[in-house]
């Protein structure tokens, strides 16, 4: 016998019994004297290890010992964990066996194999040989050791194996179980459901979850579990190995374990830790819940007199929200201003954010005045709240409205009186044209050298006037435009400087422009004193020939309507047709017969001159009657415009509208009512486009 394997130790014990430690991958044992007959007395034995992750095959190539009942001689012994097995002899009978082809194999890494043989033997016996190698466990298959299987997935390597998990798992410390990380659920929301990972299907194991529900103090969070509730648990120890409990403020809920599901928990906080905890085994279902949140209760809102609430509740609650809005026609008023909707919030106290304010009914207050105007209540009281009715007008006589319209005005919901077409712009009083209210000295067809005009008769005339004594006239126009002569407002015709009579004027501030005037030097408590504003000549306005002889003055503001001073209406074609013969009015304080002024505005009336007739008298004189002109006066002479009533109407009767209209504008003529002459007037119709375009003036 001997040591005699490389990775041999023999090792004595004090009885006499011989261990040998094998601890190579692979080795041969031998009886000793193999194969000589075998000493008696013998106790040997080889304690054989390999790597953990590693079983141990041992075969025998010969085996040859004393055979003896139940191997009470000699034996051989081999040992591991459970497995015993003991041959002896030399083919396998009732009470003894032999190894034969089979192998022995162990589950674990080490092996022992004893051989005893007792103090004889009968004849010789060879002994034996065996060999053993350290041969792999695939311990994903095999499972030897429950405590170390797998969670998830099991990979064999030549010596051991190791675990992995499923996506969303980590590999827990201890190599073999799968835990999810699951500390960081927070939940803002007022409701939703939690539960445990992979619920139903078995939850992780070593994990700690952590599940937070954090709402703004004035809800209070109630939990639903669900019927299927599963945590491994202990029929003694409450909940010692998985287990759920739930933190709200200062109170805890569970530890809640087993199969029987907790129910509804009432939490009474807004704030709620749920922990849940898991060993490193167990297969259960889980657990899943729903929460839900309520918030601190307010009191029932009423809508306000005059008003609505929305939504309409039995109960409100903590964040809720209330809009109230008054009825069409009405308002609230808070801090002075009114305001359209109005919205309360429950706030966490269990209070609204504010009172609910009443509706007032909605005043569009005075209305705006009409200029020129007047406005009428429909209420005998005046009243200007919401659906009140008023109705604008114009001073009537001097005044019409612009246009015909319904000219009702109704107090709206926006606080505004509103007007069907017009909305909230008021319509415009327009002054009536050509009709004196004090009637003109009735005409008689032969006037000689005039006569004194009753005042007021003709109330457009203009007079214009420097240091008191009047140089032109002119005629109103709507209420803020005077028509006279171009040549009023230009400087004489300068054959030497041709263009300073068309294009220079007089300055606005050298002369007045005087309304309601009768008497020629004197003033009178009728009259209305201007300065022009602007000069605006007809831009064909020529100072050597005279033709467009027509000028506009602006006022700087409109002229008040009297008995004394209204405008004259524009010609039209409606009733602006004038032939040969027909009579018309010239008025003004120019001289007479180129003598004196008159103490008073004069009138003359006389027929409209044949333009050729006209043309052919002027022509003679080597002068031109253009076709912007046109004459008038008696052949005879007599009645005519003269030095000073330049500018001023010449006016004609419709009969139509019994209206007076401006035919002309007095401008030039040869001397002053001279036999076989005539006076010449700018005609207006022919300038009448651009008086528009100036003025807008319409005729009302
Ligand atoms: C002028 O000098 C003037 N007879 C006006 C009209 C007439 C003559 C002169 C027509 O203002």
């Amino acid at each position: 016998m001997g040591c005699f394997w490389l990775f041999v130790l023999c090792l004595f014990s004090p009885a006499g019994a011989n261990f040998t430690e094998l601890t190579g991958m692979f080795g041969q044992i031998q009886s000793p004297n193999y194969p000589e007959g075998y000493p008696s007395d013998l106790d040997l034995t080889w304690n054989i290890t390999v790597p953990t992750g590693f079983r141990i095959k041992l075969y025998f190539m010969h085996f040859d010992l004393e055979p003896s009942y139940l191997c009470e001689y000699d034996y051989v012994k081999v040992v591991s964990d459970d497995l015993l097995e003991t041959f002896c002899g030399r083919e396998s009978t009732d009470t003894e066996r032999i190894p034969g082809q089979e192998f022995v194999l162990t589950k674990s890494n080490t092996m022992t194999v004893t051989f005893k043989t007792d103090f004889s033997n009968e004849e010789r016996f060879t002994g034996f040989e065996a060999h053993y190698s350290a041969i792999d466990i695939d311990e994903c298959v095999e499972k030897l050791d429950e405590a170390l299987v797998c969670d998830h997935f099991c990979h064999n390597f030549i010596g051991g194996f190791y675990c992995s998990c499923r996506f969303s798992y980590i590999l827990h410390s201890d190599n073999r179980t799968c835990k999810v990380e699951c500390r960081d659920n927070v939940f803002t929301e007022k409701s939703g459901t939690i539960s445990s990972p992979d619920y139903p299907n078995s939850y992780p194991k070593s994990s700690d979850c952590l599940y937070r529900i954090e709402l703004e103090e004035g809800f209070t969070i109630s939990l639903e579990f669900a019927d299927i509730f599963d945590l491994e648990d202990h029929p003694d120890v409450p909940c010692p190995y998985d287990y759920l409990k739930i933190k709200a403020g200062i109170n805890e809920f569970g530890p809640y374990c087993g199969d029987k599901s907790p129910g509804k928990v009432n939490t009474n906080s807004s704030s709620i830790h749920i922990t849940f905890h898991s060993d490193d085994s167990g297969d259960n279902q889980g657990w899943k819940l729903t929460f839900t949140s309520v918030g601190n209760p307010c009191p029932v809102v009423h809508p306000p007199a005059n008003g609505t609430i929305e939504p309409v509740q039995e109960q409100y609650s903590f964040k809720d929200q209330v809009q109230i809005r008054c009825n069409t026609g009405f308002k609230f008023v808070k801090g002075g201003d009114e305001v359209e909707a109005y919205q309360i919030e429950c706030q966490k106290s269990g209070t609204w954010s504010s009172s609910i304010p009443t509706c007032k009914v909605i005043d569009c207050g005075t209305p705006r005045p009409l200029e020129d105007g007047f406005i009428t209540f429909h209420s005998t009281d005046n009243r200007t709240l919401f659906g009140s009715h008023i109705e604008y007008s114009c001073h009537a006589i001097y005044y019409r409205m612009e246009t015909e319209l319904n000219t009702t005005y109704t107090c709206m919901e926006n606080g505004f009186w509103v007007n069907d077409e017009l909305g909230t712009d008021l319509p415009t009083c327009q002054p009536v044209c050509g009709k004196p209210r004090i009637k003109p000295s009735s005409i008689q067809p032969k006037i000689a050298q005039g006569r004194a005009v009753s005042k007021g008769a003709l109330p457009w005339i203009t007079m214009l006037s420097k240091n008191g004594i009047p140089f032109c006239g002119g005629s109103l126009i709507g209420q803020k435009w005077i028509i006279t002569a171009a040549h009023c407002l230009h400087p004489p015709y300068d054959p030497d400087n041709p263009n300073l009579s068309n294009f220079q004027h007089i300055n606005v501030t050298s002369f007045k422009v005087i309304l309601g005037r009768q008497k020629t030097l004197r003033k009178e408590e009728t009259e209305q004193v201007f300065r022009a504003k602007r000069i605006i000549s007809h831009p064909c306005y020529n100072g050597s020939t005279f033709e467009f002889d027509i000028a506009l003055l602006e006022l700087p503001h409109k002229v008040t309507i009297t008995d004394y001073v209204m405008p004259i209406c524009l010609p039209e074609n409606s009733f602006s047709t004038l032939r040969t013969d027909d009579m018309v009015i010239v008025s003004g304080w120019g001289k007479q017969f180129l003598h004196s002024i008159p103490e008073t505005l004069m009138e003359i009336e006389i027929p409209i001159v044949d333009h050729d007739k006209c043309k052919n008298v002027y022509s003679q004189l080597g002068r031109q009657v253009t076709d912007d002109m046109i004459c008038a006066g008696l052949k005879q002479g007599g009645s005519d415009a003269c030095q000073g009533d330049s500018g001023g109407p010449m006016v004609a009767l419709d009969n139509e509208t019994n209206r007076w209209f401006l035919v002309g504008t007095v401008s030039w003529g040869d001397g002053c009512g001279e036999d076989n002459r005539y006076g010449v007037y700018s005609d207006v119709r022919k300038s009448l486009e651009w008086i528009h375009n100036v003025t807008k003036v319409k005729n009302f």
